[in-house]
């Protein structure tokens, strides 16, 4: 078995403690970061999912599972986020109300902060109102909005109607994503890009501040 085939099969059964040295293994053995995430943990969570579609796991071991991945991501994040020296911009993002998902968030948060924003992160469950606030602040240029369950879309269509409202609307941009999410109802919710990873999340985000 191969250390990333080691280290998915840590993240899938959640054996938090190994993780980390599984992860410096595979990077002392010139395994590339972003397979390692992807292959080695990402992957890995995808298999979690398939699992508890199926009813084969139950809460409790997607939760260990991710707490798994989350020590991981820790190992891994210097070799993946690169420091950037430069600032380029201030965004907000947070998973809509109603959802605790934030692995993927957080991931995009990395990403972005790598290419020198300053990303304000306003969590998990976060509600309407909270979006608004962090819209007001007049250094904000990019908000956004992740959804991992097809039950907190109708919260994502709220949050970005109500940014859509927000008396800043035209000096900010809102990018939203997460599993679900598509461009068709992103363009339906009126939101202003769609991005599918947290790779091209942070294109995107990179390309805002280049063009402003
Ligand atoms: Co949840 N869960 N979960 N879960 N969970 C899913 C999402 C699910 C697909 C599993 C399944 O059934 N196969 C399913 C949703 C089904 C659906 O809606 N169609 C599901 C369910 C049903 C639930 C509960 C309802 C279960 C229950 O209680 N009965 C419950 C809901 C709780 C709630 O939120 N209110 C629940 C709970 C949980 C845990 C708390 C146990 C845990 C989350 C822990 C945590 O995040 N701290 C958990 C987990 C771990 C998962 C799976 C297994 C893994 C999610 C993950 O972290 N993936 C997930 C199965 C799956 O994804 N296949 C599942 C890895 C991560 C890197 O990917 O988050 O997709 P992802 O992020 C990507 C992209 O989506 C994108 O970039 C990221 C990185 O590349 N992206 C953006 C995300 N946000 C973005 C924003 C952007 C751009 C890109 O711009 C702003």
């Amino acid at each position: 078995m191969s250390k990333i085939e080691e280290l998915a099969f840590a993240v899938e059964n959640g054996k938090s403690k190994l993780v980390p040295e599984l992860v410096q293994g595979a990077l002392d053995e010139g395994c590339a970061p972003i397979d390692i995430l992807n292959q080695g943990m990402v992957d890995a969570m995808a298999v979690v999912g398939d699992k508890f579609k199926r009813n084969e796991i139950f809460v409790p071991e997607m939760l260990v599972a991710a707490k798994a991945m989350k020590k991981g991501v820790a190992v891994l994040k210097p070799y993946l986020a690169g420091e950037s020296s430069a600032r380029i911009g201030k965004m907000a993002m947070g998973t809509v109300a109603g959802d605790l998902h934030d692995i993927g968030k957080n991931l995009v948060i990395m990403m972005i902060e790598s290419t020198g924003y300053e990303v304000v992160d306003l969590g998990i469950d976060v509600p309407v109102e909270r979006f608004l606030e962090a819209a007001s602040d007049p250094e904000i240029s990019v908000i956004g909005v992740s959804a991992l369950l097809t039950t907190t879309m109708p919260a994502m269509r709220e949050t970005v109607a109500a940014l859509n409202q927000h008396p800043r609307r035209s000096q900010f941009t809102i990018m939203v994503g997460g599993a679900p999410i598509t461009q068709a109802f992103a363009d339906e919710i009126g939101a202003d890009i769609y991005t599918e990873d947290a790779a091209s999340a942070s294109q995107a985000a990179k390309a805002l501040a280049m063009a402003s």
